[in-house]
């Protein structure tokens, strides 16, 4: 655990999905809360001695609907899910029969794998395609832009009864009102799984989803900065009348996705709530519904653009030549990189990021940086101006090991060892990173 506090201090966190907790989050996940047993809704659980964990739970609940704007009218939510896989799984779990149809973005293109996957070989990775039937959708290999047309072209044919937006490695805004559009046109239900982005979307610095989406899932230690674990919002309460907006899924007048939900979480596939987790998601939630948080948020954004016009400036090439979040995709084909080499050569840096397909394609590719780790860590633009130049000169490292030793894995790994070049990067990468305090401990 102390070399671990080590590496995460000396180090350039750029992992898209990463982020560093307060204290106060760590203590909650450190409690004697992780004592008891607690399945169930809170007022409702199975065992006695819940009254304590009801409040918190209680409180929890009440906290994530403020810190996203929800009335609890329209919303429900339910702070329980392990991951945001098993928030999804859910979701489909409750409102689906096995066998029935899912659409969202391709692993590929950059969504996630709990939205359904399978290989070329027809091999099926995730547990979506495995119990349901999944047809992806795919950004344009031109632009890196979702094809919306593409989308709804496939979406009438396939006519999923869930449509899914929202990915991993996506730097553009996702425009919810076509999905709205699309997912009327076929009959099915609105799905955003905002994992990446929810502290952006918290903050109101991107576009909501809640605006237009039935169920909005999302992890809490993204963007959210809270403890690692899912969450599920879900509409309660009377279908708007609104042209357009009235579902042909159930005959019934109101939404009828809380008990369906609530119970495939509880008891169809998980088993008692993490309560310390629990707490800890409440104390995040309060500080995401504040002045500073907002500013921490605004702040991402900045240096994700800060980040993104130096990598530009340094004639590199990013997929959609920029981001509108706190992402960006680097392609490295046209460097001649392959993205695996790349990758190690940070890591061995002691900078972490983590390499993804580009445009679609498999594999080179390139790398996905994220700025809410480093953000967190008190980061301006001009350190990211700093970074850029680290990066650009990993990219160099890379290109000279791959010359020297081939790019095979193998080759490439050998090159490594004790090589002057990455030992000089990895000591300027620690001093820089070491000017930086971490929030939840001391060094
Ligand atoms: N592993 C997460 C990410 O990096 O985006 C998705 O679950």
């Amino acid at each position: 655990m102390g070399k671990e506090k080590q590496r995460q201090f000396k180090g350039i966190e750029l992992i898209a999905s990463e982020n560093f907790v307060c204290r106060a989050v760590m203590e909650a996940l450190g409690s004697h809360l992780s004592n008891k047993y607690s399945e169930g809704m809170p007022g409702a659980k199975y065992y006695t001695g819940n009254q304590y964990i009801d409040e918190i739970e209680f409180l929890c609940c009440q906290r994530a609907l403020l810190a996203f704007d929800l009335h609890p009218n329209n919303w429900g939510v339910n702070v329980q899910p392990y991951s945001c896989t098993s928030a999804n799984f859910a979701v489909y779990t409750g409102i689906l029969h096995p066998g029935d149809r899912i659409m969202g973005l391709d692993s590929p293109s950059g969504g996630h794998l709990s939205h359904g996957y399978y290989t070329f070989g027809g091999k099926k990775v995730s547990a979506a395609s495995i119990f349901f039937e999944t047809l992806p959708y795919k950004v344009n290999p031109q632009s890196g832009y979702i094809d919306y047309d593409k989308l709804e072209e496939k979406a009438l044919d396939f006519r999923p009864k869930i449509l899914i937006c929202g990915g991993s490695s996506y730097p553009r805004e996702w425009d919810y009102a076509r999905f709205r559009q699309i997912a009327d046109k076929c009959g099915a239900v609105l799905m955003c799984d905002m994992a990446h982005i929810s502290g952006l979307v918290a903050a109101k610095e991107v576009a909501s989803p809640f605006d237009y989406c039935d169920i909005v899932t999302s992890t809490t230690h993204k963007s959210l900065r809270g403890p690692r674990g899912g969450i599920i919002f879900y509409r309660r309460g009377a279908k708007p009348r609104k042209q357009g907006f009235v579902h042909n899924h159930g005959d019934d007048s109101n939404y009828d996705f809380e008990e369906k939900i609530n119970f495939a979480l509880y008891p169809s596939l998980q088993g008692g709530p993490h309560n310390n987790h629990i707490a800890a998601l409440a104390i995040a939630l309060k500080q995401v519904a504040t002045p500073e948080y907002k500013a921490y948020m605004q702040q991402v954004k900045r240096n994700a653009q800060a980040l993104a016009s130096a990598l530009l400036r340094r004639n590199f090439r990013l997929v959609t030549d920029g981001t509108d979040n706190h992402l960006l995709l680097w392609d490295l084909t046209a460097l001649g990189l392959i993205d695996r080499n790349y990758e190690k050569v940070c890591e061995a840096c002691r900078i972490t990021l983590n390499k993804c397909a580009i445009y679609g394609s498999i594999s080179p590719g390139g790398v996905r940086i994220g700025t809410p780790a480093m953000t967190s860590r008190g980061c301006l633009e001009e350190d990211f101006e700093t970074i850029a130049d680290f990066l650009r000169r990993a990219a160099q490292i890379t290109s000279i090991v791959q010359r020297e030793h081939g790019k095979s894995c193998k080759d490439f790994l050998k090159g490594l060892q004790n090589n002057k070049d990455i030992s000089e990067l990895r000591n300027r990468v620690e001093t820089f990173s070491s000017q930086f305090a971490m929030p939840g401990f001391d060094i």
